[in-house]
């Protein structure tokens, strides 16, 4: 046999580190802005982002005070749905809050 082409052995091992391959995760951040409530961020996060509260405090005063804060880390589906819901909440609400996603 050719030794450069994989064996049947070679083949199933490639197949099964694919098969385990995780999908790429993307960020999720929240950006601070000068009209949204410190209430309703926190709000945001505690029920979209299920944070705990006092996370959830910690994290909307660091983008308060930092400009932008990590809301959590998902696949792109799960990213986009949580960025969408946050768009929506917000502008139902009358807030600018805006949050961005990066892939990791
Ligand atoms: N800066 C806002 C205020 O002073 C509070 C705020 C925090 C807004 C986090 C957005 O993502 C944000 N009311």
């Amino acid at each position: 046999m050719d030794e450069l082409e994989p064996g049947i052995d070679e083949k199933l091992e490639t197949k099964k580190q694919q098969e385990v391959k995780s999908p790429p995760m993307y960020k999720v951040f929240l950006l601070n802005d000068d009209y949204t409530t410190m209430d309703f961020v926190v709000h945001i996060l505690e029920n979209v982002f299920r944070k705990p509260l006092v996370e959830a405090t910690q994290i909307m005063l660091h983008v308060h005070n930092h400009g932008r804060g990590l809301a959590g880390v998902y696949t792109h589906e799960i990213a986009e749905t949580k960025t969408n819901t946050v768009h929506k909440l917000s502008h139902e609400k009358g807030f600018p809050l805006k949050c961005t996603m990066e892939k990791e």
